[in-house]
């Protein structure tokens, strides 16, 4: 060791500000969304730690090795072999031991990390959330206002309870640094208190199929004024105007995020001037859609199938999930769209 200390000193050094630079350069690469939660927060700061661990060791091993690469690289002539070194106790216990606290001491810090985000709060909000290919809905117990967009007041905690009728999807808003599977037969949790006002989005995290990258909805952090503003809004909806309880059906049952209203081929055929149209179906057949059409391509969805259209893609349950009164309201909408 000895005869090897002024190159320690000088690797030792070369470790520490190689640690210094990977760890600012880390942070100014790594590009975070704003923090726009209580979560993101928690998140960051054991993001952090990992950044800076991963520094050091980064610098560790690089330096190591380019200062013995460049140091005690063979001179010109030199012919003889290297010193023969067999085994080092000390620093394989060293090596053992370092790794396994540090893996230990993450794991708590992680484990207490969990424990803070999905913490209960006082006076949580709870919001039930469906996600369903493709689209969202949000479902508020306390004023029974259905949403395809979610409103919440800044600082206000926030609890989800969310279910999926189909595949696994995942609810995921970067900003709230929150993300959470959606389970079928189950219903999974997430919290957060978001601390800024503005709009997010959710995405979903879960490959789900044809309009994954679809699968998404605003979420508008307001204030509390405007939340009850919201409120008063939702609570307002005409009932007795059958077109506009067919427009809220159609955007909380997720029947946009296949079918457009303006023209446009999505994963469905489009409603725009579809009433009293010529409709060519996939077995060669012609039908006039009227309502009893309508009817049947919304209670069984497989029984006539669009022409160029995939079967077995719309939801099959419809005939179960809405009431008589929401099924004619949808075709008073879609009558509506000429
Ligand atoms: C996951 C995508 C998806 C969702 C959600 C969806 N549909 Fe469809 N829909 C389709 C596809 C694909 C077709 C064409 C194949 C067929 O005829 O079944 C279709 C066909 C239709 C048709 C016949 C259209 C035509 O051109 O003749 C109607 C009407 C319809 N859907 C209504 C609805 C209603 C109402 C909802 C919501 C309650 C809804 N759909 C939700 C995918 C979807
Ligand atoms: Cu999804």
């Amino acid at each position: 060791m000895g005869k090897y200390r002024r190159h320690f000193t000088v690797v030792a050094v070369l470790v520490v500000l190689g640690t210094v630079f990977m760890d600012w350069l880390l942070r100014t690469v790594l590009y975070l969304p704003p923090e726009a939660s209580t979560q993101a927060r928690i998140v960051d700061g054991l993001l952090r730690i990992h950044i800076a661990l991963i520094a050091f060791f980064f610098s560790l091993i690089v330096v190591f090795v380019a200062y013995s690469v460049i140091v005690f690289r063979a001179r010109p002539g030199e012919e003889g072999d290297g010193d023969f070194i067999h085994g080092h106790t000390t620093l394989e216990i060293v090596w053992t031991a370092v790794p396994l606290v540090i893996v230990i001491v993450l794991g708590l810090i992680g484990a207490r990390t969990l424990n803070e985000m999905t913490a209960p709060q006082p006076n949580e909000m709870v919001i039930q959330v469906v996600g369903r290919q493709w689209s969202w809905t949000f479902t508020y117990p306390d004023t029974g206002i259905t949403s395809s967009e979610m409103v919440v007041p800044v600082d206000q905690p926030i609890l989800l309870k969310m279910e999926s009728p189909d595949v696994i999807h995942s609810f995921y808003v970067a900003e709230f640094r929150i993300k959470q599977d959606l389970v079928p037969g189950r219903v999974t949790e997430v919290r957060f208190t978001p601390t800024q006002t503005g709009v997010f989005l959710v995405r979903c995290a879960e490959l789900c199929g044809t309009a994954h990258a679809d699968m998404r909805a605003p979420v508008r952090v307001v204030t509390q004024e405007e939340y009850q503003a919201w409120v008063q809004e939702q609570s307002a909806q005409p009932a007795d105007d059958p077109v506009a309880l067919g427009q809220k059906v159609a955007e909380t049952q997720g029947c946009l995020a296949c079918h457009s209203i303006d023209g446009t081929r999505l994963v469905g055929p489009t409603w725009q001037g579809l009433f009293g149209k010529e409709e060519a179906l996939e077995d060669g057949r012609t039908v006039t859609v009227d309502e009893a059409y309508l009817y049947r391509a919304i209670v069984d969805p497989d029984a006539e199938i669009v022409a160029g259209f995939p079967p077995g893609v719309m939801p099959q349950n419809y005939g179960e999930v809405l009431s008589e009164e929401e099924i004619q309201a949808l075709i008073e909408y879609i009558k509506s769209l000429q």
